[in-house]
């Protein structure tokens, strides 16, 4: 039997797809611009995934061309339409706008119903590693996600290779299903200790395990193995069993393929678009310098393994060897094997089979990058004129609280434009939590206690087992803003709260 190639596949499941009445494909073509705002459509799309069609959302241009890139100094100056079939609204993750133009429903504007559309024009002065995903619902899950690059123009005579990589984490089926499953408790919990040096939480042992903050998901902790958890703290990782990771929509049997210069000099602009996956960036053979997370300047960091949380962006520049050959750069989901990943080729060069998953278990992603970064762009000395310490709690039934409260939006902390704010994140639960604040960028200007000159970043990781992270913001884009954990199903299950100005 012919095998069909990757192209037949994908035009003969679209066909299926939009002969199945899928309204959204079926509209007539719409123009590039309207009223001068380019257009960016949120819709369905049909990707391959281990050969089987996956009905996914996405965010596309006229052109085809999946999400944007702009330079800094533009206007974002964008119509959304909604074309998915249900309400959406799209937020602009990194980019500090107006906050009546942040894209959450429910704080900063009201859904766009199916078929409609909003307009969006607001200045962006710095250039970062971006993206764009919903804020409604689960649809984050099915991929309603794509990059968004703010090019710096001082960069654009820089002779190096631009590669955008946007990560997924991908399961056939429906979400919700997915977090049912989690609020009865019946997923599969894959519990796994840290090494002290792993993460920088605290001794356990002191802590009796029966506690009811301690339970999840109305399971005790007293029936799985604690040997050896005096040793350090007690992970409990990624609770959604995924079908794949990809990359660039693609798994690792059938990656994109990058054409490079041997010699040459390549920006990886890694974004973790995963609704629940903290994964490994591993870079093989090579070496890379970091200079940029979640858009924001940290001074150069070489390395080949870099801790990568959920939401988070990592610019990496790499030195190409002077050779014909494939170097991969690949994604590890933590505490597991699962992998995916893209290839960087040179001429004359062939890739070999890569397979899926890893020899080895990549640990738990924690705060050992962290702790290393150091902002390129600090913000200045200065002392905090509001300071807040914000319990991370969970309770059974996948319930998952800030500060006690579940969908505390409407219980907001309060701030005052000019406020120097720091704000400490104190972790209570079994999992890890990437934290994420709209409108600003924080500094990290403390771990577990000890103060750093940290990165600059949007969102950051409060590891598991009392983990405990500071950060610092000057309170200048005035409005209500959304506060919350991106791991989808937390956020879902209540981890979210709000920032509002006073007047
Ligand atoms: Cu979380």
């Amino acid at each position: 039997m012919k095998t069909l190639s990757r192209r037949d596949f994908l035009a003969a499941s679209a066909a299926a797809f939009s002969a199945a009445a899928v309204p959204s494909l079926l509209l007539p073509a719409r123009p590039a611009r309207a009223d001068g705002h380019k257009v960016i459509t949120a819709g369905r799309r049909v990707i391959e995934v281990k050969g089987r069609a996956a009905n996914v959302f996405g965010l596309t241009q006229a052109d085809g061309s999946h999400g944007l890139v702009m330079s800094a100094g533009e206007n974002f100056h964008i119509r959304l339409e909604n074309r998915i079939g249900e309400p959406t609204s799209i937020h602009w993750h990194g980019l500090t706008p107006p906050w009546q133009q942040d894209g959450v429903a429910g704080i900063s504007q009201k859904p766009i119903p199916d078929g409609g559309s909003h307009d969006y024009d607001f200045p962006v002065p710095r250039p970062g590693t971006f993206w764009m995903h919903s804020h409604v619902g689960l649809q984050e899950q099915r991929m309603l996600a794509a990059p968004l690059i703010v090019r710096d123009p001082e960069e654009a005579s820089a002779d190096i290779q631009e590669v955008v990589v946007l990560f997924h984490d991908f399961t056939f089926r429906d979400p919700h299903e997915v977090l049912a499953e989690l609020k009865a408790g019946g997923h599969d919990m894959q519990m796994m200790q840290t090494s002290p040096s792993g993460h920088a939480g605290h001794d356990m042992s002191g802590m009796s395990m029966d506690d009811g903050h301690m339970n999840h998901g109305g399971m005790s902790m007293n029936g799985m193995d604690m040997g050896g958890t005096q040793m350090g703290g007690m992970a409990h990782l990624q609770d959604v069993q995924y079908d794949a990771l990809l990359a660039n929509d693609r798994t690792l049997d059938d990656p994109e393929v990058f054409a490079v210069e041997p010699g040459g000099r390549v920006r990886l602009r890694l974004i973790n678009g995963a609704a629940s996956t903290n994964m490994w960036i591993d870079l093989g053979s090579l070496s890379g310098t970091l200079i940029a997370v979640d858009g924001m300047p940290v001074e150069p960091l070489e390395g080949g393994r870099f801790e990568f949380a959920v939401a988070q962006r990592l610019d990496i520049l790499l030195e190409l060897p002077w050779e014909a050959a494939a170097w991969p750069v690949l994604a590890v989901q933590e505490g597991g094997r699962m992998r995916t990943g893209i290839v960087l080729m040179s001429k004359g060069a062939t890739v070999g089979r890569l397979t899926e998953i890893t020899e080895e278990d990549f640990p738990a992603v924690g705060a050992g990058l962290e702790e290393k970064l150091r902002a390129a762009k600090p913000l200045a000395e200065r002392q905090p004129t509001r300071r807040h310490t914000m319990m991370l709690g969970e309770a059974p039934g996948y319930v998952w609280m800030l500060d006690g409260a579940v969908h505390g939006v409407d219980r907001p902390l309060a701030v005052k434009t000019g406020d120097r704010f720091e704000l400490t994140f104190m972790n209570h639960t079994t999992m890890s939590h990437p934290m994420h604040l709209h409108g600003h960028h924080f500094q990290v200007v403390a771990i577990n206690g000890r103060h750093i000159a940290g990165a600059m970043r949007d969102t950051v990781l409060i590891p598991a087992g009392m983990g405990m992270v500071t950060i610092a913001f000057d309170a200048d884009n005035f409005g209500k803003w959304a506060l919350h954990c991106h791991h989808l199903y937390h956020m879902v299950g209540g981890m979210m709260t709000s920032i509002v100005y006073e007047a």
